[in-house]
């Protein structure tokens, strides 16, 4: 199912933009949150929240959490449903390829002990956002890219899988007649999983998974597997997700500014519109891409903005997993 049908089809019975005023007070004289003023009311977790109308795999998050899941393990069992979902075309099996016919994957997770792992232009292994588990846990390192990530993946047991499909192969082939590549807003070669979770402790965690830029350079990497660009989760602050045009977000790593935004006493609201704002304050260039970002803070307030309309995010809470629209910055 395409992108947009996929976000037609999908719940919106919770559409209204989500603004919350952070419940984590600020120390305004030393600029630092302060954790002895914290007001977190355990009753509103767990959480789960995601990019995009990915309603399925938000509730298997929200559900896992339910069961006690740790949140990094629920971020990664509800990513996995998109990763295999061979329909879509942004996520692992069945995403779309390079120019050169190879799908290559990028993804990254981080758990709430600030620990983290990444790999980076993976081929041939669907579960990648679980490999970069692995990679936190089982290796001294935080990044493994191409043969190298696709070895250890062996090594841990994972399959070797074909990943691109007969559809995509298709696709590719007709691109090819023309081989353009234009960068268009919000459609299917923009959508990223990101997400964030919040267990039953108030613990937070986060995975971000993606095929990339459809027709990208063979070897090109985005923001997804860059932690503090597609992800970043600080436990006693809040954690972002990004989505949308990588190189954009590298350029400003939007998603530890986020984090260190809400550090300072800002809103995940705020916090995701200033990042935006640094992005669109460098031109015009912005008209022709998209980025969106999805921030929770500690006590379990969301956040999320975006350049032009379109992005949507899902939120699981109290047993009820709603698709939210996000506010925008052009409004020309
Ligand atoms: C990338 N940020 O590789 C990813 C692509 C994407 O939603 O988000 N899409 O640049």
């Amino acid at each position: 199912m395409k992108r947009r049908n996929f976000i037609k089809n999908a719940s919106l019975t919770g559409v209204g933009i989500t603004v919350g005023a952070s419940a984590i007070a600020c120390n305004k004289e030393k600029k630092t949150p302060s954790k002895e003023t914290a007001t977190i009311n355990t009753s509103k977790f767990p959480i789960a929240i995601c990019t995009w109308g990915f309603a399925e795999a938000n509730a298997k998050a929200g559900e896992a959490l339910s069961n006690n899941s740790s949140a990094l393990d629920a971020a990664i069992e509800g990513v996995a449903v998109e990763e295999e979902n061979i329909k879509n075309t942004t996520v692992g099996k069945g995403g779309t390829p390079d120019r050169d016919g190879n799908v290559t994957l990028d993804a990254c997770v981080m758990n709430s002990d600030g620990d983290c792992g990444a790999v980076l232009c993976v081929e041939n292994i669907t579960n990648v956002a679980a490999l970069a588990k692995k990679v936190m846990e089982d290796t001294p390192h935080v990044m493994l890219a191409g043969k190298g990530a696709e070895e250890f993946a062996y090594a841990q047991g994972f399959k070797k899988e074909e990943l691109l499909t007969e559809a995509s192969k298709k696709a590719w082939e007709k691109w090819k007649e023309t081989s353009k590549y234009k960068p268009i807003i919000n459609i299917e070669n923009h959508d990223t999983i990101g997400m964030l979770t919040m267990d039953n402790n108030g613990n937070m965690a986060g995975a971000c998974t993606t095929s990339g830029l459809g027709y990208k350079m063979k070897g090109r990497i985005g923001d997804s597997p860059i932690i503090g660009s597609g992800l970043f989760i600080d436990n006693k602050i809040g954690g972002a997700v990004a989505t949308g045009m990588g190189e954009e977000v590298v350029k400003t790593v939007g998603s530890f500014l986020i984090v260190e935004l809400m550090r300072q006493g800002k809103s995940p609201q705020e916090a995701c519109e200033e990042a935006i704002s640094r992005i669109v304050s460098k031109g015009n260039r912005y008209k022709d891409f998209q980025i969106a970002y999805l921030a929770m803070n500690k006590a379990g307030d969301i956040g999320s903005y975006c350049i032009h309309k379109g992005f949507t995010y899902m939120k699981y809470q109290d047993g009820k997993n709603e698709q939210n629209q996000s506010d925008y910055y052009n409004k020309e």
